[in-house]
């Protein structure tokens, strides 16, 4: 067993999952692997059974349907925590994170002992290759609103590539997480700075899949904007 486990979440990423499968084993062949797939109707857990067949080290969660990102990472980290795992890490499976770079993530936690490090695109450094200019701005500017409305200073609170120290996450109180969408992200990272937790902020490069289709929605976007607004409201306002 490692000391970290990478959480890859699927749902359709029949044509992109063992791709990044091999990337993973390739940069941390000692590292421990989680599959949480919601039952894809194109066989995703099927090929992720496959593959953890033959690498003892990648494992599956198979989970009955698809009800977020949220809830996968949550059953994700619960996986974790029955394993005494130290450091999870979060990874898309569409391709859009680079595999190579999850040394460089779990060397910066480990390091400076960090809670929250997160692959960030908005950062000077990070980048985005195949967005269009408007979808860099819807991102920047989501980023923006929750920054001010969170009174935060993370530039990216929406990443899904990160490092997440296990023992911060067993103080996060994941009981009470509501998110399903992205907004699931922008919860974990407030609620680890709200505990006072160490995060920094590593530039990455974020490519657009290449395969397969996009999760987002209209009401992942709409989820994020209402709660980020209760959230600031009730610090803003009520001071909670
Ligand atoms: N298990 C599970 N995985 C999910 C769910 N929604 C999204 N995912 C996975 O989470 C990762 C991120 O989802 P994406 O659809 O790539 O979302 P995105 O990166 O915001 O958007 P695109 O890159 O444009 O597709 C991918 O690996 C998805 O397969 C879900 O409800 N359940
Ligand atoms: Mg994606």
């Amino acid at each position: 067993m490692s000391d970290a486990l990478v959480i890859v979440p699927t749902f359709n990423e029949s044509e992109s999952l063992n791709a990044v499968l091999d990337r993973i084993r390739v940069a941390s062949p000692d590292i421990d692997v989680l599959v949480v797939d919601d039952n894809s109707p194109d066989g995703t857990g099927t090929i992720a059974d496959t593959y953890a067949s033959k690498n003892p080290r990648v494992h599956v969660l198979h989970r009955d349907r698809k009800t977020g990102l949220g809830p996968a990472y949550i059953a994700g980290f619960r996986w974790a925590f029955a394993r005494d795992y130290e450091w999870v890490v979060e990874i898309d499976a569409d391709g859009s994170h680079d595999p190579a770079v999850i040394p460089t993530l779990l060397g910066i936690a480990r390091g400076v002992t960090a809670d929250l490090v997160i692959g960030s695109r908005w950062v000077r450094g990070g980048r985005v290759d195949g967005w269009s200019v408007a979808r860099q701005t819807i991102s920047r500017a989501g980023n923006s609103y929750a920054r001010w409305a969170l009174r935060s200073d993370i530039r990216d609170m929406t990443a899904g590539f990160r490092v997440i120290r296990v023992e911060k996450l067993r103080h996060l109180h994941l009981e009470t997480i509501a998110s399903s969408g992205y907004c699931f992200q922008i919860e974990i990272a407030d609620r680890v700075d709200a505990d006072g937790g160490t995060i920094i902020e590593h530039p990455i490069t974020f490519i657009e899949r290449a395969s397969g289709t996009s999760k987002m929605h209209l009401g992942i976007v709409v989820e994020a904007f209402a709660r980020i607004t209760g959230w600031g409201v009730g610090r803003w306002f009520l001071g909670r």
